[in-house]
């Protein structure tokens, strides 16, 4: 079975987290102990398991055990990762002194080998056996900086140490497979040192020989921001990718295959370890947002959750994802197809497409943060790459009003405005109004009166808007850096025309932030349209 089967099949969102150090607090034994034993390693993993239902279960691992397995000597610490205390392969001859691994003789691999029997003995869940990458590995070796320096300086030693790892890892893939393991997991975190081109030479073409030797499901992780080097860790083969907390998967799932899996990226320190666990419902509902449209997705965390990870941030973080709503496949398909229709500014099939969603039953707020807003902030990122140009821009716009003109009715269905009343519009200097326009649409579904004064609204329209309609709350709007200065002279005026007291300012927009609201004096910010519904709730209550 490939790893988008299980997915496709699974009927809801699958979540797990990368390690099983917080299974060792909770049992109260340290990591060194977990490290040398195989029964604490299964007991740790199954505690985890069985108490928060993860849909993967990965016992503790760490990247040194291969080339301790050789002969290197390591250190371990009680509640961290073991380090390597030597890096001697740095030539030829002391390449030529390693011995190839037994599995089943050397190190702590076999302590490893049978951690995974015995989970298998207790769980159904599949089961991930972990394998350092092939760079990480050869970094182990001869040193994490070194490594990286011999891509360039010694090349062909390089190769010749790649080639020894591959063998000793495919011979330890094999006997982790063999005691059950049902995913094979490949950690590279030393990969993201490198250019895309040396990343294919020196890791992603030796991965690709480890995961093609065994036809079972994989995951390979990276650490750090990857994107840059999406072509060449597809290339490998891996049938899941995952990846850091500074990835941007939202984006980057649109340019990943529909038979490839994303898994990521809650952050493991940010978030799991110093957020509060309300802080953990928010960023993993937020991810949960964004990746909803896709089917190739599965819900984790960016890297291995620390030792010292609350039960309450775990259970808070799987609760979310098993409370969130699903979208079946062929729903998923339709958002896919109609992202594709907008990103190729095809209004007439955008808005087929958008009937479509609604009459099988789909929310129109579905429609617009799984289909609409995801395809048009793709634009952006192609306009930056200058991969799609401003004629396309234009059209793509006018496919994104169609699609909104569809779902309009269905957001706004009573527009009384009797919660208060919004002065809103997009500043002088700035032609773009699609952002503004979604948040005046949110706010008049959410009961306000909006009175839209348009784009490229000069200081002076504002004041005069004010003083005619007499609202709580005026609304700024501005997309590029330019004309955020606008921002801070409307406020200005405002101050000046004595109108400032009896209004509060709210501002947002891609380049805005909360730090630039507080500094021209505006009383709010919001970087969404469903944010600015609830902060123009606050303003007027306050
Ligand atoms: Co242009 N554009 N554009 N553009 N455009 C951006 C903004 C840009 C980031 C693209 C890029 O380089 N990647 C870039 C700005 C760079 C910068 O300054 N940092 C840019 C540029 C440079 C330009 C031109 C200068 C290009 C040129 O002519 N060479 C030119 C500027 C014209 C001008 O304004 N003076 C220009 C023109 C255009 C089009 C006309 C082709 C078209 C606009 C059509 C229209 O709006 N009627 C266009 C588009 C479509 C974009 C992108 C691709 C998409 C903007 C958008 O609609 N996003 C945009 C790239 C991007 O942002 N990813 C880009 C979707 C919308 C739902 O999101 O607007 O962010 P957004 O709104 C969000 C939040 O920001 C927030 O809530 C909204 C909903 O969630 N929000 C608020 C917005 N306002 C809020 C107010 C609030 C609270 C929240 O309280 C009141």
């Amino acid at each position: 079975m490939r790893l988008i089967d299980l997915v496709n099949g699974a009927g809801r969102r699958l979540v797990f987290f990368i390690g099983s150090f917080p299974g060792a607090a909770l049992q109260g034994v340290t990591l060194k102990e977990v490290y040398f034993s195989a029964s604490l390693q299964a007991e740790t993993a199954c505690c985890l398991a069985e108490r928060f239902q993860p849909d993967f279960i990965r016992p503790v691992t760490d990247l040194v055990v291969e080339a301790e397995a050789m002969g290197l000597q390591a250190r371990y610490p009680d509640y961290g990762a073991p380090v390597l205390a030597e890096h001697p392969v740095t030539g030829p001859e002391a390449l030529d002194r390693l011995k190839l691994p037994s599995p089943h003789r050397d190190g702590r691999l076999p302590i490893n080998i049978e951690a995974i029997r015995l989970i298998k003995q207790r769980t159904d869940k599949p089961v991930i056996g972990s394998l350092t990458g092939p760079f990480t590995l050869a970094g182990a070796l001869c040193g994490p900086a070194d490594v990286a320096m011999k891509a360039i300086t010694a090349p062909q030693f390089l190769h010749s140490l790649l080639a020894f790892c591959t063998q000793a890892l495919k011979g330890y893939g094999e006997a982790l497979l063999a005691a059950g393991a049902d995913v094979l997991w490949i950690s590279e975190p030393l990969g993201s040192l490198l250019s895309p081109a040396q990343f294919w030479q020196f890791s992603g073409r030796y991965i690709q020989e480890i995961l093609a030797a065994f036809p079972v499901m994989n995951m390979l992780h990276i650490c750090g921001d990857t994107s840059y080097m999406l072509k060449e860790m597809l290339a490998t083969g891996t049938q899941g990718l995952s990846l850091d907390t500074r990835v941007n998967l939202a984006i980057l799932v649109a340019q990943v295959p529909d038979d490839v899996v994303l898994i990521g990226n809650i952050d493991p320190v940010g978030v799991m370890l110093a957020g509060t666990p309300r802080q953990v419902v928010k960023a993993t509902t937020n991810l949960l947002v964004d990746m909803q449209p896709y089917k190739n997705f599965i819900m984790s965390t960016g890297c291995s959750l620390p030792f010292e990870v609350t039960a309450e941030n775990i259970s808070a973080f799987i609760t979310t994802v098993r409370g969130f709503p699903y979208l079946f496949p062929s729903q998923a398909d339709l958002l896919g197809s109609l992202r594709q229709a907008l990103l190729s500014g095809d209004s007439e099939q955008v808005i087929t497409l958008a009937k479509e969603g609604l009459e099988g039953g789909m929310d129109a707020l579905t429609i617009l943060q799984g289909g609409l807003i995801p395809a048009i902030n793709l634009a952006g990122e192609f306009y930056q790459q200058q991969k799609l140009f401003i004629p396309e821009l234009l059209l793509i716009s006018q496919a994104m009003y169609a699609g909104l003109e569809v779902i309009r009715p269905e957001l706004v269905q009573e527009q009384y405005g009797a919660r208060g009343k919004i002065v809103l519009g997009t500043v002088q200097g700035d032609f773009h109004d699609i952002g503004k326009n979604l948040v005046g649409l949110m706010l008049a579904a959410n009961d306000y009166q909006v009175i839209d004064l348009g784009k490229d609204v000069a200081p002076e329209g504002f004041a005069a808007a004010v003083r005619e309609y007499r609202p709580q709350v005026v609304g700024l709007s501005a997309l590029t850096t330019t004309s955020m200065k606008s921002m801070e002279k409307i406020v200005q005026v405002l101050k000046d025309g004595g109108l400032k007291e009896a209004v509060k300012v709210i501002v947002g927009g891609a380049p805005v932030t909360s730090e630039f609201a507080q500094r021209i004096g505006a009383d709010a910010y919001a970087p969404d349209a469903a944010a600015a519904v609830a902060e123009v709730a606050n303003l007027i209550d306050l």
